[in-house]
């Protein structure tokens, strides 16, 4: 049996697997740029993560229609069920789809669908967390989060995700003020291929209460340390940093050392379609390849629970 974990840091539209992506192609008169699976599979060799985001952004021009979401989100959460996945916080980038002019109501719904048999079908409990793309304006990113206005009770929180280098957390203060005063719940990829300073400034200015990756925090030590003494979570994802290579192999990745120093480190999957494994296969790499042992990857277990947003709705229900 699997352990039972938290999912935390998983992208929706990088849970379209091949097979499915050709499905949605033919269900909905979509052309890929790909003739097979095979050769679909073969484009997934990444350079870095600009190379990846445009196989991710291609793809997803097959999901349409609510059913489409609905079918991913459910697809997913099978597989992640299988791998012992109890709950998971579910990120969509919904600023990809109304660009193609897929509306934000036709993904809430469709993916809400999904969401809401999920702990009858599945057995596992979930959240929708808005991310805006950080390579697009601030100002698309609040009209976004006025498009979402409607959907608010079926969105927790907020994270930025998409080409980190020079778009950094500033740029986005004002959005996380208003998602803050709307009670959404905030997150952010920072120091994926950002520097430590893009760590500093989504705690300092976005107000984050959990970092997207944060692998790079490792080259500031005042900045570890501040992490280890206010509890941050991380959500680190290894198999996504070798195939984006962060790192050159998984033997080279900083978990054990982050462990080690005191931070709350969680375990997930980002983009499993893509990079080769959903949450027990991450969790399975970092036991056989950074010799983690038992205790370690209950921690990681535990801490996915620790780190996640169930916790506190309980309380905030209580009050
Ligand atoms: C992403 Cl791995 C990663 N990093 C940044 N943005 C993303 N969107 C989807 N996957
Ligand atoms: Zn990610």
């Amino acid at each position: 049996m699997p352990l039972p974990k938290a999912e935390l840091h998983l992208h929706i539209e990088g849970t379209l697997e091949p097979e499915l992506a050709f499905e949605l192609a033919a269900r909905n008169g979509v052309t890929l740029p790909y003739a097979s699976v095979d050769e679909l599979r073969a484009a997934q060799a990444f350079e870095d993560l600009q190379s990846f985001l445009d196989l991710y952004y291609a793809c997803m021009a097959v999901l349409r229609t609510e059913r489409d979401f609905e079918d991913l989100a459910d697809a997913y959460l099978r597989r992640a069920a299988a791998q012992g996945v109890r709950h998971a916080e579910i990120f969509f980038d919904p600023q990809a789809h109304l660009a193609r002019g897929v509306e934000m109501g036709t993904v809430v719904e469709g993916l809400g669908r999904a969401l809401a048999a999920s702990e009858e079908n599945h057995g596992v409990s979930t959240r929708l967390i808005m991310c805006f793309l950080r390579d697009e304006s601030a100002g698309s990113a609040m009209e976004t989060l006025e498009l979402a206005r409607p959907y608010l009770d079926r969105i927790t929180g907020i994270g930025l995700d998409s080409a980190e280098v020079g778009h950094p957390p500033v740029k986005f203060r004002e959005v996380y003020e208003a998602a803050a005063a709307l009670g959404l719940r905030r997150v952010a990829h920072a120091g994926e291929e950002g520097p430590a300073s893009y760590v500093t400034e989504a705690l300092d200015v976005l107000g984050v209460e959990r970092v997207d990756h944060g692998l790079r925090c490792m080259e500031d030590p005042a900045l570890v340390e501040r992490l280890v003494r206010e509890r941050i979570p991380l959500t680190l994802c290894p198999l996504s940093n070798v195939r984006l290579r962060a790192v050159d192999v998984l033997e080279d990745h900083p978990l054990p050392a982050m462990m080690e120093a005191g931070l709350l480190c969680t375990v997930n999957s980002d983009d499993p379609a893509y990079f080769g494994g959903y949450a027990g296969d991450n969790f399975d790499a970092v036991r056989d390849r950074l010799g983690l042992d038992e205790d370690r990857l209950r921690e990681l277990a535990r801490n996915s629970f620790l780190a996640s947003f169930l916790e506190d709705d309980e309380e905030r229900r209580a009050r």
